[in-house]
């Protein structure tokens, strides 16, 4: 079979934004002009400096990725897991039935990475939380080449497998690029998918589209297998990130997402009664949300 290769249909620059309290992140999927990308719903970069963070706030009905590129960040959950983050290091959280959590800076410097969320099929949202926890020395990398650095968060890249279990299947692939490289992502064809670039410039897919930091490019479903990649700067760094469209009604309601206006009512009910998930959340405050204040 011929392979076809993907190209790029839509491209839109992220501006910096604040969310949660002082914290800047330019926001990718999620934004206006990329509503979502089923099955994806948000991909912020955060770059986050104390008192700034994400202090206690619920979670149901998908699932949170956070990749850590450069700096320290502390989480705290309400059933008192707690996790340190620290550059290269991976936490993949389902939040499903219900989370709440605290993620805040660790020190007095910048804390940079990337917050990817994963939509649940109906019939996972209600399920278990979990927490796949991956330091930087257990998340897969691979080098096709002198000069092309891959870490593999999720799914396969050039014989490389990511050990992490994604219930929506999911591939999440970090690539680093020395000016003058050429690197090939292959893509499964039932997947929708997208490059976010964090930094520096290359030409991304079958007709070479040249783009620079802190843009989404939403790749081609023309059943395409791969995405081609030309490095035009030594800085070039992005992510691609594609997976299995759920084709299910999306209701979200800022960190619920559900499938009807219904189970979002149910979800601040529970919430708010500490519930079906949420037992224990309206008492519950994290240790380090105050860290800064
Ligand atoms: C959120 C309040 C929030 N982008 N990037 C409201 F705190 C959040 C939220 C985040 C988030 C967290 C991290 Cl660690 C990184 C983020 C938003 O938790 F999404 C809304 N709507
Ligand atoms: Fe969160």
């Amino acid at each position: 079979m011929a392979r076809i290769a993907r190209n790029i249909v839509k491209s839109v620059l992220s501006r910096e934004q604040m969310d949660g309290e002082g914290a800047r992140v330019y926001r990718s999927i999620g934004s206006h002009a990329l509503r979502n990308l089923d099955p994806f719903l948000m991909l912020d970069e955060f770059d986050v400096k104390a008192p700034g963070g994400f202090p206690d706030h619920p979670h149901r009905g998908f699932e949170t990725v956070t990749y850590m590129l450069e700096g320290e960040f502390l989480h705290e959950d309400f059933k008192g897991h707690k996790g340190h983050l620290g550059p290269g290091d991976l936490q993949w959280m389902s939040a499903a039935k219900g989370i709440v959590h605290a993620e805040i800076p660790a020190t007095n410097g910048r804390a940079h990475g990337l917050q990817l969320w994963v939509n649940l099929a109906a019939k996972d949202k209600m399920s278990e939380p979990n927490y796949q926890e991956f330091p930087k020395e257990k998340v897969v990398h691979v080098s096709p080449e002198p000069g092309v650095n891959v870490n593999v968060i999720a799914g396969e890249s050039h014989g490389a497998h990511s050990p992490v279990m994604t219930r929506t299947p999911t591939m999440f692939i970090d690539v680093k690029m020395m000016k003058g490289k050429t690197f090939e992502q292959q893509i499964p064809t039932d997947y929708a998918g997208f490059i976010y670039t964090i930094s520096g410039s290359a030409k991304f897919g079958g007709s070479k589209h040249a783009s620079e930091a802190h843009h989404t490019l939403v790749l081609s479903e023309n059943q395409g297998d791969h995405i081609p990649v030309e490095s035009l700067s030594d800085d070039c760094h992005f992510v691609i990130i594609a997976g299995k469209p759920i084709r299910e009604p999306i209701v979200q309601y800022g960190p619920f997402v559900m499938n009807t206006q219904q189970e979002i009512y149910q979800a601040f009910a529970d919430y708010d009664r500490g519930r079906n998930g949420f037992e224990g959340a309206r008492d519950w405050q994290s240790s380090i949300r105050n860290k800064w204040h």
